[in-house]
């Protein structure tokens, strides 16, 4: 949950990677974690994994820099994305600031990536908040297999099932190799910044 600590002039936010199980939200904070400077990036915690799938939440604090004198941190989550795992994403989903949905481009994820969206906004919903408000970006994943054989959704399929009303920006990315990580996280950030200031300014007046 964000929030401000007058006496450390810094704010906190909260961003949650959301997603169909595999694709590739731990994927991206392995890749921030290893990439980034040790003076912005903390350790990743992650608390309990089975292979390479999540059963409970990834976490990665970061301290991302100031703005109006105030040191910003933030704190990255993932939720698991099997569909079993619905209390635990809905325990990780409290206090978001911002949701940052990680899409798998494989084709046969499809149905996987419309009812993940459909989960998120259901959660969202319980927690009191819309998805169609909260800063959200909206990720591609995977888009090297475009050089594979395997059958890829293409982006303006991946628009029709996703991002359709949704004023949100889209990001084609590769998380283990990189590509489009940073833009996703940036973006994200940059979003959910706004909104904190926003709300806790306006909590303050
Ligand atoms: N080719 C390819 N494989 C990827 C990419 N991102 C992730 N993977 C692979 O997909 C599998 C699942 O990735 P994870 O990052 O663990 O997926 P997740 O969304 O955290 O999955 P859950 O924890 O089950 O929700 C792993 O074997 C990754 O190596 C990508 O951009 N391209
Ligand atoms: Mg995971």
């Amino acid at each position: 949950m964000a929030f401000i600590d007058l006496s450390k002039n810094e704010i906190q936010a909260k961003i949650v990677y959301y997603g169909p199980g595999r694709g590739g939200k731990t994927s991206n904070l392995l890749f921030i974690h290893e990439s980034m400077s040790k003076q912005v990036c903390g350790k990743m915690v992650t608390i309990d994994t089975k292979g390479d799938r999540t059963l409970f939440f990834d976490f990665l604090p970061l301290s991302v820099g100031r703005i109006l004198n105030l040191t910003i941190r933030i704190q990255l989550y993932t939720v698991p994305g099997q569909v079993m795992y619905n209390t635990t994403r809905k325990l990780v989903l409290r206090g978001v600031d911002g949701v940052a949905f990680v899409a798998d481009s494989l084709k046969v994820q499809k149905q996987k990536n419309i009812e993940s969206l459909a989960n998120l906004a259901e959660n969202l919903r319980d927690e009191g908040l819309d998805i169609a408000r909260i800063p959200l970006v909206l990720q591609y994943n995977k888009r090297d297999l475009v050089e594979s054989n395997i059958p890829l959704l293409s982006i303006e399929e991946l628009n029709e099932d996703l991002k359709r009303d949704l004023h949100v920006p889209v990001f084609a990315a590769s998380a283990i190799k990189g590509h489009g990580v940073y833009e996703t996280l940036r973006e994200i950030s940059k979003r959910t910044i706004k909104g904190v200031i926003q709300k806790v300014g306006g909590g303050l007046k």
